[in-house]
């Protein structure tokens, strides 16, 4: 299957630092197809509900503040193992063990700024994915590059 969908998020310090264009080359040049895309601040409550899993955090408080502190870029990438393969693209959570040649790896130091947000299964891709994009917003469409990047 090539359709497995994941939510990725350029979170507002790689927005501000100008980090858009290399995330998405990143995933294109894996192979990636970009099904859906958008610029949104997002309010306290609707960042709560992305981040419910993490409430009882001590660092939840400033997690909140800062993913609302400044537009994110929204997106949506198919593809085979997206999920997965999206996870290892933006490398460890802590940008201490993020290797390098992964964003988090190259492009961040510390884990409350770490520039990226992808989702950790395709189960949470399906809820994150109904919570940050609007029916229609997601498009479905065949890339000229399919039969070469797959068998
Ligand atoms: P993601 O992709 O943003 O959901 O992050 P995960 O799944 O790699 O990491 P997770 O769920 O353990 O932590 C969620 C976010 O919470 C993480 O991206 C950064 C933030 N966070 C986690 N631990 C700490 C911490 O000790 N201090 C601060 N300031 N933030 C933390
Ligand atoms: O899915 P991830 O972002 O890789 O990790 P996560 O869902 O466990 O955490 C979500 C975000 O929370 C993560 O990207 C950064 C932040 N975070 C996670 N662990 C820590 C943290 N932030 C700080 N300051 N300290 C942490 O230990």
């Amino acid at each position: 299957m090539s359709d497995e969908q994941t939510f990725i998020a350029i979170k507002p310090d790689g927005v501000q630092r100008g980090l858009i264009g290399p995330i998405i080359t990143r995933f294109e040049a894996r192979g990636y197809k970009l099904a859906g895309i958008k610029m949104m601040t997002a309010s306290k409550e609707h960042l709560e509900k992305h981040y419910e899993d993490l409430s009882s955090k001590p660092f939840f408080p400033g997690l909140i503040k800062y993913m609302g502190s400044g537009p994110i870029c929204a997106m949506v990438w198919e593809g085979r193992d997206a999920v997965k393969t999206g996870r290892s693209l933006l490398g460890a959570t802590n940008p201490l063990a993020s290797q390098p040649g992964t964003i988090r790896g190259d492009f961040a130091i510390d884990v409350g700024r770490n520039v990226c947000h992808g989702s950790d299964s395709v189960e949470n891709a399906k809820k994150e994915i109904a919570l940050w994009f609007k029916e229609g917003e997601v498009q479905s469409w065949k890339s000229a590059q399919h039969d070469w990047v797959y068998e």
